[in-house]
């Protein structure tokens, strides 16, 4: 193998200490996320945004990052943004305009599959790119710079480590406020609110030092999950309605159509979360929330999958990763994706026969 291919490989090439004297070295940086940003994404992307703003502000320069998003965002996103110089494209693509940066700095993804709106844009700047992240797969050659946390259950605590380095602190305790919060939001997001599998003493730890930092916990909870509109409800009624279990009540999968988001009045992103529920129930090992889509090229499904760890059944828990791959997606063994350019009938034919 070359020293190129190895390069290339998707595995961890520098350090947080590193990537702190890249972003000094740099004069302006672009943060860039997957399309569509969850709370991981936004929370790294802003969290990094503000230590990089807050530690040039010192040397007199005024605006020196900005964040760049592609697709649908949470509806809190913009009370979490705040004053934080974005960009935000609905969808298609990414042109950096009259802001064409010293740097990309990519979280939460490393996929070019996640980051086709902004492919045009990155392919010439591959060598002034950097990525954190804390996916199973992702592609090497995007940046030569990588930091891969696959032991990380949210991508914002390699982006703590960046951001203590950053501004010389001892701690994430330490950091203001306005960094601690969207980190806090990329923690307790990806663990879904401190309850999956990926919950670690280090992810207490560094909650624990961000409530120190001056998070507001409770706040954050109705900001998070107690402003939902009663279209989701809707939508989530008929996403039970839809609940098949199968494969000895192991298997439980939900599909929602386009109508139903039509009837529902629902928006794209309002199924966000809805895999998690039918968890609830004992028997059930593996969930399949599939959507309906359509676009130029016609129907394609989404699916999405979690895995529940049920070891104390005498089963090993499953890997919706490897199930994912097989669709041409991909993610973490208890949580997983794919996109998959089939109706809703045919992928839940395949994963069925995924998981036989
Ligand atoms: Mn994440």
């Amino acid at each position: 193998m070359t020293t190129e291919t190895l390069m290339n490989q998707w595995t961890t090439t520098t350090t947080p200490q590193a990537i702190a004297k890249w972003i000094d070295e740099t004069d302006t940086i672009a943060l860039l996320t997957h399309a569509k940003p969850d709370g991981d994404a936004l929370g790294s992307t802003l969290a990094l945004a503000r230590a990089i703003n807050l530690k040039k502000s010192t040397s007199g320069a005024v605006s020196a990052a900005e964040c760049w998003y592609c697709g649908h965002m949470p509806a809190w996103a913009s009370k979490l943004i705040g004053n934080t110089k974005i960009r935000h494209a609905e969808s298609g693509e990414m042109s950096p305009g009259v802001f064409d940066p010293q740097g990309v700095l990519i979280t939460d993804t490393g996929a070019w599959s996640q980051l086709e709106p902004y492919r045009a844009f990155l392919e010439p700047r591959l060598d002034r790119t950097v990525i954190v992240d804390h996916h199973l797969q992702g592609n090497g050659e995007i940046a030569t710079k990588r930091l891969i946390c696959t032991d990380a259950a949210a991508v914002v605590q390699p982006a703590a480590d960046i951001c203590v380095a950053l501004l010389g602190l001892g701690s994430p305790s330490e950091l203001p406020a306005e960094i601690a919060l969207p980190l806090y939001v990329g923690l307790a997001t990806d663990t879904g609110w401190f309850k999956h599998s990926n919950v670690t003493p280090e992810v207490m730890r560094l909650a624990g030092d961000l409530l120190e930092a001056g998070v507001d916990h409770a706040a954050l909870f109705a900001m998070l999950y107690q402003r939902d509109r009663a279209s989701r409800l809707k939508l989530m009624a008929r996403a039970l309605a839809s609940l098949e279990v199968i494969h000895e009540k192991n298997l439980a999968v939900m599909m929602l159509t386009d109508q139903d988001f039509k009837d529902a009045g629902a928006a794209p992103g309002d199924s966000g979360g809805f895999v998690d529920l039918p968890q609830s129930v004992a028997s059930i090992r593996v969930v399949a929330m599939l959507t309906e889509h359509h676009d130029t090229e016609g129907v394609f499904t989404k699916v999405s999958m979690r895995s529940k760890p049920s070891a104390w059944e005498g089963k090993d828990p499953i890997d919706v990763n490897e199930v994912c791959s097989t669709l041409g997606g991909g993610g973490h063994a208890r949580a997983s994706g794919a996109r998959v350019r089939e109706d809703l009938a045919t992928t839940k034919a395949k994963i069925i026969e995924a998981l036989g």
